[in-house]
């Protein structure tokens, strides 16, 4: 029996601060109606897919942006989308920025759900890899303040058996960083899904214009499918968000490498590709069998230490 699974990336265009959490939930639903009507029994929406991108704002009191977050998932405002995804038959990964207070301690976390057709969660994760600064910086000529406003995720890069599949998640700057691919990749991931919120401009001035942006995007996904011989479902929240420009570029990327499916604009729009998961044993059985080929007797390096230790003058 193939394996295909046709997926959409849902694309989102700016969220502004004053729109409503029904408002937002509304456009999720009519993407995943589109989305069913084209065939996808799975859509991934964006990294923190329900508000406005917050963290580029500076609050004294961190409790100040707690009206961004969930402390339920789903929640009364969310359960249309869970309710309509059951009734369709569609599974869906969501980004959101999550208030933990079990065991009574807070604890904030930028975060994705998977929901399967069923419309249960099967798996979350919590971003690893915080971009940005903690303090108000004002060299910069924007902020970014994800480290100030969430904890590093705790659940590391664990995948889920859902849809067919072997299927793992990771969130926005997790895609630059080989270690989310290779720690997916060690455990068989086929399909990778991720959401993103990332300005056009780089908040450190001329550096990086947007075309390299754009490239750096793509870049970091490309590779990371083509290394771990995975489908990569990549989705952006684009456009001016309470004037500040966000790249688009969602993309579907197949275990070769290669681009299959591309947004166009910078708004709500819909891309969609058949991902035949049995494409992934191509990879995993020749140039990436990582039992094979790897050396881990080589790589202690990378989970020994952080920085880099150049060699001595
Ligand atoms: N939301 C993000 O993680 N954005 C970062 C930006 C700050 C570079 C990204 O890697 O796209």
């Amino acid at each position: 029996m193939p394996r295909k699974i046709t997926v959409g990336g849902a694309q989102l265009g700016p969220i502004q601060r004053a729109e409503s959490r029904t408002d937002v939930v509304r456009r999720l639903i009519d993407l995943l109606e589109k989305a069913h009507r084209r065939g996808c029994s799975l859509v991934v929406f964006p990294e923190l897919a329900l508000t406005t991108f917050f963290p580029r704002w500076y609050a004294d009191d961190i409790a100040e942006m707690d009206v961004y977050f969930e402390r339920e998932m789903p929640s009364a405002e969310t359960q249309p989308l869970f309710d309509r995804a059951r009734e369709l038959g569609v599974g869906f990964y969501l980004g959101y920025a999550e208030l933990d207070d079990q065991g009574g301690t807070l604890h904030r976390y930028n975060t994705a759900v998977l929901v399967d057709q069923t419309g249960s969660i099967v798996g979350k994760y919590r971003k690893v890899h915080l971009p940005g600064h903690k303090e108000f910086d004002d060299s910069l000529t924007r902020q970014h303040l994800e480290k100030r406003y969430f904890e590093p995720g705790d659940l590391g890069f664990p995948v889920w058996r859902s849809m067919d599949g072997v299927m793992g998640m990771c969130i926005c700057n997790d895609r630059r960083w080989p270690e989310t691919w290779r720690s997916l990749g060690m455990r068989g991931v086929e399909l990778v899904m991720l959401g993103y919120n990332t300005p056009t401009g780089n908040q450190h001035g001329g550096m990086e214009p947007p075309h390299q942006r754009m490239f750096h995007n793509h870049l970091s996904i490309q590779a990371g499918a083509y290394q771990n011989a995975t489908w990569a479902v990549a989705v952006a929240k684009a456009g001016v968000e309470d004037g500040h420009e966000l790249m688009g570029g969602s993309c579907i990327v197949s275990p070769q490498g290669e681009i299959v499916a591309l947004a166009s604009t910078v708004e709500d729009e819909l891309i969609v590709a058949d991902c035949d998961l049995d494409l992934c044993n191509f990879g995993k059985s020749t140039i990436f069998n990582f039992a094979a080929h790897r050396r881990p007797e080589h790589y202690k390096i990378i989970t020994e230490q952080a920085g880099v230790t150049p060699p001595k003058e």
